[in-house]
């Protein structure tokens, strides 16, 4: 009851301030701000954001349901979350560092071969605790319990996109996503899965 309470509490509160629909601005770190100026709480940090993609294998194969569920069981809050067919120029754009490699065509033919699932999410930590999740780039280094590591055996086909850094998260989130299309909601269990 008094959870839930807060909750109302917090959503008032945030309406208040920000609105239920978040301008770019706004939006990377959801926290409500006041003439431009982020709220001065402990909040900072809480609402780190990242973005994570099932790649067209992760998608083919069905897997985008577990993939989902071990952010939500992990105590990550879905912010944002839609399916596309990417096209080469935001792949270039996304993967600007690689265009250069060798593999990088290769890398255009399977990151556009089908649709993608493409997410934000949200929560302490998010990049790195994100990164842990997903594991390491090459599957075959990646430790059994990620899911580089439990679904997929090569680099080529290694079915998620995880942000590797906070400021990379930023620029992808804008890449990716128009601002009206993240939401700031309050998830009741927020209090439960980190002290705020
Ligand atoms: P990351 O996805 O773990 O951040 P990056 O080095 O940023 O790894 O590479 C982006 C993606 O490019 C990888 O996830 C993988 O799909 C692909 N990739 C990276 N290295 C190779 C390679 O040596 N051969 C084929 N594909 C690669
Ligand atoms: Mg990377």
């Amino acid at each position: 009851m008094i959870i839930f309470q807060r909750c109302i509490f917090k959503r008032v509160l945030q309406q208040f301030y920000a609105g239920s629909q978040e301008t770019s601005g706004s939006l990377l770190r959801g926290l409500p701000t006041l003439n431009g100026h982020r709220s001065e709480s402990n909040l900072a940090g809480v609402r780190e954001r990242t973005l994570i993609a099932v790649k067209p294998d992760g998608v083919q194969r069905r897997l985008v349901g577990q993939i989902i569920q071990r952010f939500e069981l992990r105590g990550f809050k879905l912010v944002g979350l839609k399916m596309l067919q990417v096209s080469e120029d935001l792949l270039s754009r996304h993967y600007s560092q690689l265009t250069g490699k060798p593999f990088y065509p290769d890398l255009v033919k399977y990151m556009t071969s089908g649709p993608v699932v493409v997410m934000v999410w949200e929560g302490y930590n998010a990049v790195q605790t994100s990164r842990a999740m997903v594991g390491l780039t090459n599957p075959a280094d990646a430790q059994a319990g990620t899911v580089r590591g439990d679904f997929s055996i090569h680099v080529s086909r290694n079915v998620v996109h995880a942000s590797d850094s906070p400021e990379g998260a930023q620029k992808e989130i804008q890449l990716w996503f128009q601002g009206q299309e993240l939401l700031n909601w309050d998830c009741c269990y927020h209090n439960i899965t980190c002290e705020l």
